[in-house]
């Protein structure tokens, strides 16, 4: 691996390359013995909070969630599972904070996304950014849950463009406050947030650029007000308001990192918020598991147990696979941020739309095995269903997220590419950057990035990484040369792009994690795991090679044709009246 690509720290951008990094994903991270110890207990006892005291039927029937149920949680510790201890919290890694956040998604959404906004992303803020000064004045009642905090990026003209924003803030003549106006819409906790990150321009309006945003700790106080809790498909327990400021107040010293740096700390803080949510699908995965076996071993059909039918175990098997795939994605992606690995930003947009994406699956099967039990109100299945819609749409669409994830991954080639070809021109003064370039291209054609550290009872899973790392880098190198910077138009090769990259990810995850498992106790204890490997590999298979296929031959224009004549005729043209 090059220098550069060691500098760049991501094990998927380097995939864009045609590199397999794979002493970033080489071992598979395991939870430290003393943190291990203490999770364990404190699983525990969160499991028996759960079991005992939540009531998702309750919750999701009277649209809220019962204080004396926040109090427990708040004694339990856990809305502080993060902040440090010296301010009054529990300080836990991400890997352990996740974990927790599977505890309870698995169990209750109301409650995982409650105490997902305040912590996942309400406080994440003042965690990665914030100064000692504000970690002093505001953690220790965070931690305790005495203050709930909110995330205020999105409003009407702000959803996945979030540089759309406009509310602002402007600063005071003397310099000691802002003044912020303008509101914010669907913000998770709105009615019992005490305090808010709110995101605001704080450079004029003009039409076609890019505003600057800052970051900042907002109190709940004169001129801000919430509305009315809107009436939601599912996660129904929790609170989503709209925000409105009204010349509010808000301390110079409330800025929370630079001043016009707010765009930054918004995409640091989802890029770490996206892992609690792909954590909490793991649960909802796990729980919906458990109730389609308990169904498949009880119920009846035909003479036959419903799991002894070949669909019902192929929907099984799939269950499993793809669950150990979100698993071990997002637990090798949350041990890289533990590990220190500063650019996770591709490896937990990943996490979030294959993670949202697993679960909305599960769930569709789960109840078509339970079928008419599966439709009606009195079983958890329906209720399960709606509260896990949500996941496709907030904290990045899944349709924005493999923009993102294409976009982000051809940057670097992209970069180079552009460097090769100025060089090009001046052939003299670029003759290393050119010789660098040709060895690499010649190198990644000869000897493309190899994972030599996967066990090799998963060879033929490791073959397919490494061949398909090779197609994607070929055909990213392709794409860009054909279409420089008008790629950042093309949504359909987008996708495929990003489609390549999740299946490379999970593929990478699961072989890392199972090497180890086999290392550790030896083939045939780690028998699911090396099938479950192997399940995943041969669906993906599938999907790369259509994936693949799709670069060069495709109906992607007969399709945006087909849309956008329907839009000039706004409905469905035909009827078989004539
Ligand atoms: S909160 C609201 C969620 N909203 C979003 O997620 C917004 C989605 N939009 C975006 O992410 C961005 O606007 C996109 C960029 C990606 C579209 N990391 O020109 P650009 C850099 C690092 O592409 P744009 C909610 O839902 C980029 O490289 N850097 O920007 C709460 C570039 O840098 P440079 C990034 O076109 C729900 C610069 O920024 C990233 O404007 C409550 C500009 O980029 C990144 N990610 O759009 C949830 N992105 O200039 C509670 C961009 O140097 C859940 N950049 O080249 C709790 C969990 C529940 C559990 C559930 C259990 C069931």
């Amino acid at each position: 691996m090059s220098e550069q690509r060691m500098g760049d720290q991501s094990f998927m951008k380097g995939v864009f390359h045609g590199d397999l990094a794979e002493d970033l994903i080489f071992p598979f991270p395991q939870v430290a013995k003393e943190e291990g110890e203490n999770l364990s207990m404190i699983l525990d006892s969160v499991s028996r909070f759960l079991d005992e005291k939540v009531d998702s039927a309750a919750i999701d029937r009277e649209h809220s969630i019962p204080e004396s149920v926040i109090e427990e949680a708040k004694a339990l510790g856990l809305f502080g599972l993060q902040i440090p201890m010296d301010h009054g919290g529990i300080g836990l890694s991400t890997t352990a904070y996740s974990r927790i956040m599977q505890q309870v998604g698995g169990h209750d959404a109301s409650l995982a996304v409650t105490l997902g906004a305040h912590q996942s992303i309400g406080l994440k803020a003042l965690l990665l950014f914030g100064t000692d000064e504000q970690k002093e004045r505001f953690f220790p009642t965070l931690a305790t849950g005495e203050k709930v905090a909110a995330f205020a990026l999105t409003e009407p003209s702000a959803g996945s463009d979030a540089a759309g924003i406009k509310t602002h803030a402007k600063l005071s003549e003397d310099g000691t406050y802002w003044v912020l106006n303008g509101s914010k819409i669907w913000i998770t906790n709105g009615a019992i947030a005490d305090v808010f990150t709110v995101f605001a321009r704080t450079s004029d309006f003009e039409e076609g650029t890019k505003p600057r945003l800052t970051a900042f700790i907002v109190e709940r106080g004169e001129g801000l007000t919430t509305g009315s809790n809107e009436a939601k498909l599912g996660i129904r327990g929790s609170s989503t308001t709209e925000v409105f400021f009204d010349d509010v107040r808000v301390p110079a010293e409330n800025v929370i990192g630079e001043v016009g740096r707010g765009f930054k700390v918004a995409m640091g803080v989802l890029n770490s918020g996206r892992l609690g949510l792909a954590a909490g699908c793991v649960g909802v995965n796990k729980t919906l598991i458990k109730m389609a076996l308990d169904r498949v071993g009880e119920r009846r059909a035909f003479g036959k147990y419903l799991g002894e039918f070949g669909l019902i175990k192929d929907k099984i098997a799939g269950m499993l696979a793809r669950t150990y795939a979100l698993e071990s994605m997002t637990y090798l992606t949350t041990g890289l941020l533990d590990a220190g690995v500063p650019d996770y930003s591709l490896e937990s947009a990943i996490c979030k739309v294959y993670g949202s994406e697993t679960a909305w699956w599960v769930v569709n099967e789960t109840l078509q095995i339970a079928a008419g039990t599966g439709y009606m109100e009195e079983y958890p299945y329906e209720r399960i269903l709606r509260d896990s819609r949500i996941n496709l749409i907030f904290e990045g669409t899944n349709e924005i997220l493999r923009c993102f994830i294409a976009l982000s991954g051809l940057a670097g080639p992209g970069r180079e590419l552009s460097e090769v070809s100025r060089a090009m021109r001046e052939p003299i003064k670029g003759f290393g950057l050119l010789v660098d370039y040709a060895v690499k291209f010649a190198r990644n054609r000869i000897a493309p990035g190899r994972l030599t550290r996967a066990h090799p009872v998963l060879s033929r899973e490791t073959v397919l990484i490494e061949e398909y790392t090779a197609h994607l880098a070929g055909h990213v190198g392709n794409l860009l040369r054909k279409h420089g910077r008008d790629i950042a138009l093309m949504q359909f090769a987008q996708r495929r792009v990003a489609d390549v990259a999740i299946d490379l990810f999970a593929l990478s995850a699961c072989v890392s994690r199972t090497t180890a498992t086999i290392e550790s106790r030896g083939e045939e204890a780690a028998r699911e795991e090396i099938d479950y490997t192997r399940i995943f590999a041969v669906e993906a298979r599938r999907r790369l090679e259509c994936n693949v296929v799709g670069f060069e031959a495709n109906d992607d224009e007969v399709r945006k044709g087909a849309a956008v004549r329907s839009y000039e005729l706004g409905s469905y043209p035909f009827d078989i009246m004539g």
